[in-house]
Formats: structure tokens, sequence, C-alpha cells
């Protein structure tokens, strides 16, 4: 018998016993174990274990109801899906996940790899660090993941074991409303609009019915399209990053999905970054450094991922059909018109929506805030109403500096 057979929300006591219990790969030294929850999603609890004899190990549980609401009840289940995919991606992309020691579908909770040699790269990306290996090396980990669970590249049958597997209805759920829904009508009366910018973003987004054709369109895409088991959440939080290493965590939006949706979250949560950066650097210089290393990696992530993606594709494709002259670039294609889409509609839902990032709301200036704002609205309606025409990283840069100059 243990205390941990049926399920209950850890505290930092027990967070302790149960590292000691379930990792078992440290001979921990229990007088002098320490816990700290370091948890700043939205949703679960994360503690970080450690003793006197350098163990360390991340314990992270499921609640019944989110962190960001006690009124949103998602199944603890996640937490089982969320370790699966991550060992699931460590096979694919080597090194780009921690490793995961143990899951426990009682407790609704999983121990890792203690990643506290790297920063979250939300917090990074607010004190304007800048990482010359991000592009590279998240590129290669969506090539690996996204493009290896296709079908393009699995037996047919086998893709659509990993689909069943991890259909994941309700935190789909979360984001078809959080996403896809809310930030054009404001339907369930939770949308943080700063009030600055209020008659603009009714005008912008509430009033224009052109936009949500579009995002009607893209919202059944992102239902129906089972083209790849993505990650579903790839903003900078739910990325480690220090000057050597990026690792990718977090994964429990997982479920086959457009590809694009991780390729583009990737993107707007680089271009909050920018704003942030631009807004909040006082020294004319350190700006430009740090404007124009997101300005690259905007350009780099589209152009080295769908360089990634194409070698990948030609290497791995076993779809007999797939192999049709001229298919490849028809489907890479498709892919970057989602990349496009999905950058305007993040963009907006972390904007005006329930789920903000700090990129913008710490911005002190209430002007150089809703300056802010204003960018990644506009140019957040650029890329999903002009999606089909962007075929590069120079375009998709583009389209943001164009923005800029406009205002
Ligand atoms: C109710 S959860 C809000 C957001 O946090 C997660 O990280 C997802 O992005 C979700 O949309
Ligand atoms: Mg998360």
């Amino acid at each position: 018998m243990s205390k941990f057979d049926s399920y209950f929300l850890m505290n930092l006591e027990d967070a302790k016993e149960y590292a000691c219990e379930k990792v078992t790969r440290f001979d921990w030294d229990k007088a002098t174990m320490e816990s700290k929850e370091i948890g700043d999603g939205n949703l679960n609890y994360v503690f970080r274990v450690w003793d006197a004899k350098g163990h360390s190990a991340i314990i992270k549980q499921a609640g019944e109801s989110l962190r960001i609401s006690s009124e949103m009840h998602v199944s603890t289940d996640r937490n089982r899906i969320e370790s699966e995919i991550l060992i699931l991606q460590g096979k694919l992309a080597p090194g780009y996940v921690p490793e995961i020691y143990f899951y426990d579908t009682v407790m609704c909770a999983c121990g890792m790899q203690d990643m506290s040699d790297h920063m979250i790269m939300r917090t990074s990306m607010l004190q304007h660090k800048i990482y010359p290996k991000f592009a590279d090396q998240i590129s290669t980990f969506m090539a690996n993941t996204l493009m290896g669970t296709t079908d393009v590249v699995l037996e047919h049958k086998e893709k659509k074991e990993l689909q069943k597997k991890y259909i994941n209805p309700e935190l789909c759920e979360i984001t078809e409303d959080l996403v896809y829904t809310e930030p054009y009508n404001n339907c369930a009366n939770r949308n943080n609009v700063f009030p600055k910018n209020a008659e603009f973003v009714k005008k912008e987004l509430y009033e224009d019915e052109a936009l949500h054709l579009e995002v009607a369109k893209l919202k059944m895409d992102f239902m129906c399209n089972a083209q790849s088991l993505i990650h579903g959440d790839l903003h900078t939080g739910s990325i480690f990053i220090n000057e050597d290493t990026t690792i990718v965590f977090d994964p429990e939006f997982c479920f086959y999905g457009p590809m694009g949706y991780d390729i583009g979250n990737v993107i707007a949560n680089i271009i909050f970054a920018w704003c942030n950066g631009d807004a909040e650097i006082a020294d004319q210089a350190q700006r430009n450094a740090f404007c124009g290393w997101a300005e690259q990696v905007i350009t780099d992530v589209i152009d080295m991922t769908m360089k990634k993606m194409d070698a990948y594709y030609t290497e791995h494709v076993t779809d007999r059909m797939a192999k049709a002259p001229g298919y490849k670039d028809y489907y890479l294609g498709t892919i970057l018109a989602d990349t496009a889409a999905v950058t305007g509609l993040e963009l907006i839902r972390r904007t005006v929506g329930m789920a903000n990032v700090k990129d913008l709301t710490t911005i002190a200036d209430e002007e150089k805030r809703a300056r802010a704002e204003k960018i990644c609205v506009l140019a957040a309606k650029r890329y999903i109403k002009e999606r089909a025409a962007l075929h590069t990283g120079a375009g998709f840069l583009k389209v943001l500096k164009d923005t800029i100059a406009s205002l």
C-alpha cells in the first residue's frame, strides 16, 4: 500500500515523497531533499525535486481543474498523453525532448529530466537573450516529428492506430474555442482586450466578416485534417533553451492535425518576442540586435523547416501515390499556407483572447503596448487572408515589416 494508490493533488512534501518512491534511478538523500513548485503554465502543477547529492527531477501533475480557471475541467489523462508523446518524439528527434522517467495513470503525474540548465524560452525572450542555434534546432525537431508521423511516411494502419490513441477531444476543444472561435466574437465573454484598443478590436476582429469566413475554413481544417501528430501548443513557454540546445516539452495538446499549426505557433511567438524587444529595449543597438535576430529567426524557421521537410519526404516517403511527380511540392505548399494562417490565428488569440502572453501584457508604456498589439492583429489578418501567397521566409517577414511601416 502506498499513499499514491489513489489520486489527490500533491503539495511540496508529497512531491518529495512521490519522487523518492517513483524516481528509482536515483539513490535519493531523503534528509536533504527539497521541492519547489515551478509551474507557470495555465493547466498543470510542476515540482522540481532535488537533494544535496546532486540528484534532481521534475514531477508534473495534472489537476482536475485548470490553473487558469477553476471552472474549466479537462481530463487528467492529459498527463499520460503528454508522457507517451514525449517518449515517441524522443525517438523521432533524439535530444530534443526531456527524458521521461515514468508516468503514473493513478496520480496523473510523470517524472522527467530536470532541465534547470536551460531557461523557459519565453522567460529568456523577455530578458532579450539571443540564441543563434534556435532556428536550426527547432526546424529539425519539427521536420522530424511532423513529417515522421504522416501518411506520406508511416504505414497507414500504424498511423491510424496513433490517430486513434491520441484523438484528445477535450484539449482540442480548448483550441477550437480559444483559438478558432472566441477571438472573433467574444461569445464566451472571457476575451481580454486591452482597453485602449477596444474600438480597434471591435472593427478589425469582431466586425470583419471576410476574416470570419477564412477562420471558419481554418477551424474545420484544424478539426478534419489528420495530417500529422502535432505538438499542439508549440509556443515559447513549451520550449527550454540554452546556448547549445533546444528542448521541447508540454505536448499535452497533441493530436493528429495540420502540421502548420506547430510551425505557425513558433513564428507567432517569435513575433511576440520581437514586439516586446521593440517596445522595451531602450538602447538602440541592443534593440536592433535582438529584433534583428528575431527577424532572422522568422525567415530561417520557415525556410529551414520547409527544406528539412522536403529532404525528409524524399528520403522516407513510402506511399506510392505520394511519389507522383509534383505531389511533394503541392503538399509542402499547403503546409506553408497553413503555417501562415496559424501564425495569424495565434497572434490574434494571444492578443485579445483568454490566454495572453507576457511579451505583450508586460509592456509598461500603454501607448507602446497598444501599438504592439495593433501590429500583431494587423499582421495576423494579412497572414490569414494572404496565406496562399506566402512562399518564403522573406515573404513572412515582409508582412510583419510592411505592417509596422503602415502604423
Ligand atoms: C485554458 S488553457 C489556455 C491555453 O494554455 C495552453 O498553453 C494552451 O495554449 C491553451 O490554449
Ligand atoms: Mg502548456
